[in-house]
């Protein structure tokens, strides 16, 4: 393993410390690649393999980066304007190689400096493993936000952990999923991360607490197990600018002096045994399906990232600043979803124990200086952690949590006199439970949603006592993702397109997009457009037909669902009207619809049950139809494998239409409806989530909107649901396909989706599929016909690409940056979608 690397610099190079890497020739660039290569592994170009050649690539662009790095926290720190640091348990960063060339204004260089060498950029880029570092939604926002952050050169910074293993890796074996280790790193040099030993923390497990009250009360936490926490941090690259901000993974580690045996008794063995238990804190990132009721290391982790990173912070606001009093003046702190809420009573704990404020002092500046975003109205989403668990772990902690919510519930009481029930239900400790949102939105400034509707249904339902109680902590602020890696970087042909249409500004300002209206009737742009998305199509049929050996008609519509599987996001309703379709063209050979090719891709988590059930199904229907000699001309269904960041780029920007079907008011916002947006496919959506605020930015016209609103799902449920017996009897079309999923349709035993026609028929069809059936049918057969009108049809994608701006990520963090953390920097608000 290569620990430490140092550069032979060639005379024709810049410095290291070039501040324009643009200006670099491709000779220079090609000689540069060829001399790294060599130096860093001792062979010419022509021994090296793909993965070598990678490395050398990536570390060549890393010279570019390092200079800026080391600048832009100089700067920070000397400007001491205001900071702001993002704790998230979740990144999903995808690769980092071409970003970083993109934003270094390096791409096409470094294209054309391999071409001569007779490389292939694309080939070397598919070499670096995903940094997968997240479930989903949450921790691809999450990178996003960093990739915004850096272009906007906001002093932002990302703090999570360095999991030794991200998200499993998914097979498909037989139409099963399978799950290995997603081992990213393979004991390799992750060239993208800086190890900073000189900046680990200590992070205190467990022991004990002794009140001193000797003058003033000092609690002293002792007999606590030490682990270290040592920084990698990740340079984040601003476009076409000086800034590179940092994420920064924490990683556990034994400390130096445990190392010996003595410590541990005379057998080594147990030196060796301790080492790897406190390595594994930080070894897995948790599915998103696991019950964390009772798992320990996941608290565990939570605590580790909150405490190691504000140690951190208020370590080095302390070397600049005497006066703690100014903290929310100078940090913002955004807690990512409650898996960080542990930030509050931390930095109680650190202001008060360490710093020697009081708790009243503390208690202010913490709430200035955190903020909380929600991600979910999922119940089963919603953290709760057994007292014992936390006593047991972090007594400290846990006392704090306890005084703050005694107080919490005080304040209640005054403020509602004896209304216990309110009480309870918005206490942070209940039922032997600690509240994890509860306690995030009582310890900080800010609470928001992250889509309009989603707000809405945290106003009304799940968090309507806080709203009523504190409703100027409520907020909205929808989400969004970065343009740069989703339309510049995985679509460079449409974004050259764009740029001759309307000049390069839409890079630094998407709002820019808009100009693009001017070309709606413009015959040769939107020929032009259908090109794009062509070409873009037949990049993703060849890597179906080298991976699954499936030839997909380029001409059909390539209508895309890939998003992870869960019952809410409702593949299954995709699939029930792709067997209709099936039936429809069995009895109707010469049925008059366009051909379509039906995208599957994501993990479902390993414990949920149904969700792999619902790939096989997707499975066994794609093997039914791929195989069918009288269909397959007319339908192909696939079910891609792995999917990740990497595979979403090679998707999203071939895709013409983008399946965002969720039940109304489960999907908080979702992403994937802007990267498709942005890409020009038309949603095919129902009304939750931002899909209402992409049908308002884009237009009803430009959309294909159906089904039950948030209002009337949630109505149902008030009222117990509805009876799904109904329907089947009703729709002959429904009774059809359903008998189907258990008479032997699919060569698979009975019982194989005796899970789903129960789901559907006995238990309520708790997400609605069958009584949204009809309408999506008819949602799907209007799309099919306006398919058919290629001009108009352009015409929408165009007006999607147009109006797409404003779901960028930086509109998004101009809005945080501005309302909630109120960063000196002054940020251009965009008002509401254009
Ligand atoms: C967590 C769990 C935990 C246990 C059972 C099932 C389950 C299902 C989902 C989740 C995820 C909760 C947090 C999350 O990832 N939310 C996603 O955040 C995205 C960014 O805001 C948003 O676009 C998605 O709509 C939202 O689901």
């Amino acid at each position: 393993m290569l620990t430490k690397t140092t550069f032979f610099q060639p005379k024709r190079l810049p410095p290291v410390s070039c501040p324009n890497p643009a200006s670099i020739t491709v000779p220079e660039f090609r000689d540069t690649f060829i001399q790294t290569l060599e130096t860093l592994y001792g062979k010419p170009l022509s021994e090296a393999s793909n993965r070598e050649k990678y490395e050398a690539l990536a570390v060549l662009t890393r010279r570019f980066i390092s200079q800026n790095l080391i600048e832009t926290r100089k700067r920070q720190n000397s400007e001491d304007t205001k900071q702001v640091f993002y704790f998230s348990i979740e990144f999903l960063l995808g690769r980092l190689l071409e970003n970083n060339l993109v934003s270094l204004g390096l791409r096409d260089t470094c294209a054309e400096a391999l071409s001569q060498l007779g490389l292939e950029l694309g080939v070397l880029i598919d070499q670096e493993e995903d940094a997968g570092l997240g479930n989903g939604g949450l921790g691809r926002l999450a990178a996003c936000y960093l990739d915004s952050m850096a272009a906007m050169d906001l002093p932002g910074h990302g703090c999570g952990l360095r999991y030794r293993y991200g998200l499993f890796e998914q097979r498909i074996i037989d139409g099963n999923q399978y799950e290995y280790p997603d081992n990213w790193l393979k004991d390799r040099f992750y060239v993208w991360e800086y190890r900073r030993p000189e900046e680990k923390q200590l992070v205190c497990f467990g022991g004990n607490v002794r009140i001193q009250t000797n003058g003033k009360t000092r609690f002293i936490h002792e007999n606590y197990e030490r682990i270290l926490a040592v920084p990698y941090d990740v340079p984040i690259v601003g476009y076409n600018n000086a800034t590179v901000n940092t994420l920064r993974l924490w990683s556990a580690e034994i400390e130096t002096a445990n190392h010996t045996c003595g410590l541990y008794g005379s057998d080594c063995n147990n030196v060796i045994d301790y080492k790897h238990s406190v390595e594994s804190l930080t070894d897995i990132l948790y599915p998103d399906d696991t019950h964390l009721q009772g798992k320990m290391l996941r608290l565990k982790q939570q605590y580790f990232l909150v405490s190691a990173s504000l140690q951190n912070i208020i370590q080095s606001f302390r070397l600049h600043h005497y006066d703690l009093s100014i903290l929310p003046d100078k940090v913002a702190i955004h807690i990512n979803d409650t898996h960080p809420a542990l930030a509050v009573p931390e930095l109680m704990r650190i202001l008060m124990d360490d710093c020697g404020l009081g708790w009243d002092e503390a208690w202010t500046l913490t709430v200035k200086t955190l903020s909380y975003t929600n991600h979910t109205v999922l119940p089963e989403a919603l953290e709760k952690w057994p007292v014992t668990m936390l006593e047991q772990l972090l007594p400290r902690i846990y006392m704090i949590i306890a005084e703050i919510n005694e107080r919490y519930c005080r304040e209640l009481w005054n403020a509602f006199p004896g209304d216990w029930d309110r009480i309870h239900s918005m206490a942070i400790i209940a039922d032997n439970q600690v509240h994890m949102a509860h306690l995030a939105i009582a310890g900080s400034h800010s609470v928001n949603g992250v889509a309009s509707i989603h707000t809405e249904i945290l106003r009304k339902t799940v968090m309507n006592k806080f709203y009523t109680y504190t409703p100027d902590k409520f907020s909205n602020v929808t989400n969004g993702v970065t343009h740069r890696r989703w339309l510049l970087t995985a679509n460079p042909l449409l974004a050259g397109l764009i740029t001759d249409a309307i000049g390069p500004e839409w890079i630094e300002y998407p709002c820019h997009l808009t100009e693009l209206t001017a070309f709606k009737n413009d015959a040769g742009f939107l020929a032009r457009l259908s090109d794009v998305k062509a070409t873009n199509k037949l990049r993703l049929a060849n890597y179906i037909k080298a991976k699954y050996n499936v030839v997909v008609d380029v001409s059909s519509i390539f209508d895309s669902h890939i998003k992870r599987i869960h019952a809410y996001k409702r593949q299954c309703l995709n699939v029930l009207h792709i067997m209709h379709l099936y039936n429809l063209l069995q009895e109707d050979p010469q049925a008059d619809m366009p051909p379509r090719t039906f995208i599957f891709a994501g993990k479902a988590a390993p414990g949920y049950y149904k969700a792999k059930k619902t790939i096989k199904l997707i499975n066994m229907l794609a093997d039914k139809i791929n195989n069918d000699k009288r269909i397959n001309q007319r339908i192909k269904v696939l079910f891609l494998e792995n999917y990740n960041v990497s595979h979403a780029e090679l998707i999203v920007p071939a895709s013409d239409v983008s399946e965002q079907i969720s039940t109304a008011s489960f999907e908080a916002s979702g992403t994937g409806n802007m990267k498709f947006m942005i890409n020009g496919a038309i949603t095919l959506g129902t009304l939750d989530g931002a899909n209402i605020e992409i049908q308002g930015a884009a237009g009803p016209d430009n959309i294909f909107m159906f089904g039950l609103t948030a209002d009337e799902v949630l109505n149902y449920y008030r009222h117990g649901g509805y009876n799904p017996w109904d329907i089947y009897h009703s729709d002959a079309r429904v009774r059809t396909i359903l008998d189907n999923l258990i008479n032997g349709f699919f060569p698979v035993g009975p019982d194989e989706f005796r899970t789903h026609y129960d789901a559907f028929l006995y238990h309520g069809d708790h997400y609605f599929l069958l009584k949204d059936f009809a309408a999506y049918v008819e949602a799907q057969r209007r799309l099919a016909g306006s398919y058919r009108q290629q001009d108009n049809w352009q015409k929408m994608c165009l007006m999607n690409i147009a109006h797409s701006g404003w779901f960028s990520s930086d509109r998004t963090f101009a809005e945080y940056a501005a309302e909630i953390w109120e960063l000196d920097k002054p940020v251009p608000l965009w008002g509401t979608p254009i």
